[in-house]
């Protein structure tokens, strides 16, 4: 493959491109060029080299005349691009050194760059380790999403409680994109339905402009390169030139703002908000372009329509694009003439459709009437899409039903295959929300086990480690992750453990100073760093994790003198906006946080750490540095998770439930490098039949009784000692997550983790051991398996150089 890459850069070569850059796409000296001047000048540099790579990858492409896969997803959480592509390169030496050879600060320019965080969480980042892997098994594929102007927001904490600010990654220029002004589609809105000559015709109320944003996505050793497209929304004038020359001014842009509304910011919610027009909006706007987009690619080559399936693969990330579905086969009968039956046989046979989760409240549903205000002619199609359903299966599973679209079963209906994101999820799937469907459509549910890049997450966010495995079994594991399998042979060296513990304690060190120069606060670095980073959710079950940590705070104060193992518990995450309950879950850590911390007794041994704004970035140096990973969300709701994999990558063993993916690294680690408790998912469910489950619970613990009759008495709120009563009121009521039914479970598990982790030569045994084992979660495994059993797309590229 070596007629794709550029011939090798030398740091001068790289220093003059980045002086170049300077002085021509910024207007700017050396002497009096500012931080931003000079990360934009080595983006651009890095850019440039990313160019070349990509054409290639499009000619090939083009040539092939076979297979393109769409990801259409409404989230891409893609954090900062520059060591991404300097590593995916090969030039981040390089780059390193150009850059200080200028008198510059590396890790300064580099740390300078804002986070793209156009997602909230989980989802949005598995969509960015995919299109990661998809360019390093070189297939054939397009992101397709919303460029927001505002990503998710950032999280201050004001007196302990979450508060939220607009973020604003655009506000300096974005280095990374190209903007299409030349590729831009209209998009309808609302108006009425006429029937001309037995036909119907959508006359649309509104319409808005997508015009696309371009940003290369470069696989690992540069051998290809993809496209992340973007849609911004556009008024299709830029000004009312009537209401201008009538003098008002401020009225003569009125559509202008309301068109830009619709790709103005990030939903916050990672759940569902119910009905939000302006989110239908949105799905529907990013959705059109994109398959407007596709049909014109695929028309352009000369293709024919019936044969569209066997060059588009259109993968559904969860249901926020389910109605690519109608609107393609909207397209196909009302653009292109095809009769109805064809049209929806060919849309299913390009389609596919991710579930991500299986909560009640998760699963999107439009009231019909705001759907067919905003979109009356697919509202029409999906009528002609489920009598096309009911007539082939005989089923009774209606998608327009009681006055409801239901997206999850127009995205089944209209999927050629669904799959869920883990084994036990899989099957919950098939039991449970699609159970009927599954029975009319058998061998439609498959899992693909999700994964994530190893080149951000081993190769780039944690060099101590990195160069370690380098040493260890050579170079070529981070296209071909499985080979870390190679490592457990050293897992009794203890020469080996020795380094592999040194490489813990730099990112450990790294942490540390990290947090005191953001935050001012100090840690022990012997301490176990037990981290828990993710969103906010009861189901995640923070709540218990906290509760542990009030026990063991009492247990400590009961006996000053025991034998207690040294703990950091570090808490990262954001809560909804409009989710009461997340956040009164935040503000309790911190209340708990600033009493603790302050115990002279505890001092030494229990500290809590909640840092604000958990984003990627903070994800990349709290993850390397963790000694113990918390994924104790209540069995059967964590549809995956992908943060258990990253923990367990780099060297940090589980504490965990029986849920998602934790049972599959489980499998791969090793039962005995695993700290297991809790009910599973069947036990969960029949615990919830019991009557008093929680008090029950309750009672039959003190430990729990007295943590939660200090909470509720206002011990860690003083100021408002009826703060968390309400909070406290309703674990013992309800309780739907089983906090409680857990808890003793947890705790005893806990101080299992105590004990082994004061056995330092066998705990870095296992962490050891948690990194060789766990190559299978590559992203690279998962693309391969989307691919084969999915899209069946090849890849077009040759075996991989050594
Ligand atoms: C939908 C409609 C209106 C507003 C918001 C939403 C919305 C937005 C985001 C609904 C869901 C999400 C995100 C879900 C998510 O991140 N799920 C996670 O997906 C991961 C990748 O598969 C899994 O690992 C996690 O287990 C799952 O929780």
């Amino acid at each position: 493959m070596s007629d794709m890459s550029s011939p090798p850069v030398t740091p001068q070569a790289f220093s003059a491109d980045i002086l170049r850059h300077l002085k021509q796409s910024l207007g700017k000296d050396a002497s009096h060029a500012a931080l931003y001047d000079w990360r934009m000048a080595l983006s651009l540099a890095l850019r440039d080299r990313v160019v070349d790579p990509w054409f290639e990858s499009t000619r090939k492409t083009y040539e092939a005349r076979g297979k393109r896969v769409y990801y259409l997803s409404m989230e891409f959480l893609i954090g900062r691009l520059i060591e991404d592509v300097a590593v995916n390169l090969g030039l981040d030496a390089v780059a390193q050194e150009a850059l200080e050879s200028l008198g510059q600060d590396y890790a300064k320019v580099v740390a300078d760059e804002p986070d793209a965080a156009l997602g909230n969480g989980g989802l949005g980042r598995l969509a960015a380790c995919f299109m990661d892997s998809l360019s390093t098994l070189g297939i054939p594929a397009y992101g397709y999403g919303i460029r927001y102007e505002h990503g998710l927001f950032e999280q201050h904490f004001k007196d302990g409680a979450q508060m939220e600010t607009a973020e604003t990654w655009l506000a300096q220029r974005h280095a990374w994109e190209f903007e299409r002004p030349e590729v831009s589609y209209p998009i309808h809105f609302g108006g009425v339905l006429r029937e001309v000559d037995g036909a119907q015709v959508w006359e649309p109320g509104e319409t808005v402009m997508a015009s696309a944003y371009d940003t290369p996505v470069v696989g690992w050793q540069g051998r290809w390169a993809n496209t992340l497209r973007l849609w911004a929304a556009q008024p299709t004038m830029a000004f009312d030139l009537s209401s201008f020359n009538r003098g008002d001014y401020m009225g003569a842009s009125a559509p202008e703002a309301l068109a830009r509304t619709i790709s103005r910011v990030l939903y916050p919610d990672d759940t569902t908000e119910d009905g939000k027009e302006l989110r239908l909006k949105q799905e529907y706007f990013f959705t059109s372009a994109s398959i407007q987009d596709l049909l014109r690619r695929f028309l352009s080559e000369g293709g024919d329509l019936a044969a569209l399936a066997d060059h588009v693969a259109i993968q559904l990330n969860d249901t926020h694009p389910a109605i690519a579905g109608p609107e393609l086969v909207r397209l196909l009968i009302d653009a292109h003439g095809m009769e109805v039956a064809l049209a929806i046989s060919t849309a299913r046979a390009c389609l596919a459709y991710t579930n991500h989760t299986l909560l009640p409240e998760a699963l999107e549903r439009w009231p019909e009437d705001l759907f067919i205000r905003v979109l009356p002619r697919h509202h029409r199609i999906i009528a002609l899409i489920e009598a096309a359903h009911l007539a082939e299966t005989g089923s009774h599973v209606r998608i327009i039903e009681h006055g409801e679209v239901k997206m999850g079963e127009l995205a089944f209906v209209m999927a050629h295959r669904v799959n869920g994101v883990s084994a036990l999820h899989s099957d919950l799937v098939k039991e449970t929300v699609f159970a009927d469907l599954n029975r009319d459509y058998p061998g439609r549910i498959i899992n693909q086990t999700n994964g994530i890049t190893p080149r951000r997450w081993l190769y780039s966010c944690n060099p101590a480690l990195r160069d370690l495995i380098n040493e260890t079994i050579g170079t070529a594991w981070p296209d071909d992750l499985q080979q870390l399998e190679g490592l457990s042979t050293h897992a009794s060296d203890a020469a080996f453990l020795e380094r592999f513990q040194a490489a813990k304690d730099t990112n450990k060190a790294r942490l540390a100073n990290w947090l005191k120069a953001r935050d001012g606060v100090v840690l022990d670095p012997a301490a176990m760093f037990d981290v828990q980073i993710k969103r906010i959710h009861e189901y995640k079950r923070q709540l218990m994790n906290l509760l542990e940590t009030i026990a063991l705070w009492n247990d400590i104060r009961d006996t000053p003198n025991g034998n207690w193992t040294p703990r950091v518990k570090i808490f990262g995450g954001k809560a909804a906006p409009g989710y009461v309950v997340a956040k009164e879950i935040i503000h309790l850590i911190n209340d708990a946080a600033a009493l603790i911390n302050a115990d002279p007794v505890t001092k030494d041994l229990l500290q809590i750490v909640y840092p604000e704004n958990y984003n990627v970035s903070m994800a990349e140096i709290l993850i390397p540095a963790a000694d113990l990973s918390e994924q104790i969300s209540t069995a059967g709701k964590e549809a995956s998770g992908t943060g258990n994999m990253k923990f367990a990558l780099n060297g940090a063993p589980t504490i965990g439930t029986l849920d998602g993916a934790n049972v599959e690294i489980r499998d791969c680690v090793g039962a005995e490098n695993f700290f297991l408790f809790g009910l599973t998912a069947a036990e969960v469910v029949a615990r919830r039949a019991e009557p008093s489950y929680a008090r029950r619970a309750v009672e039959a613990s003190p430990r729990l009784a007295r943590v939660l009759k200090q909470i509720e008495s206002g011990v860690f709120s003083p100021s408002e000692k009826a703060r968390y009563a309400g909070l406290v009121q309703g674990l013992v009521d309800h309780d739907y997550f089983l906090v409680t039914c857990d808890f003793d479970s947890y705790f005893e598990t806990q101080r299992e983790v105590d004990t082994a982790f004061a056995d330092q030569s066998a705990w870095t045994r296992m962490a050891a051991l948690n990194t060789a084992r766990v190559g299978w979660f590559s992203s690279d495994r998962t693309i391969a398996g989307y691919a084969r059993d999915i899209w069946n797309a090849p890849s077009l590229i040759g075996p991989r150089r050594s």
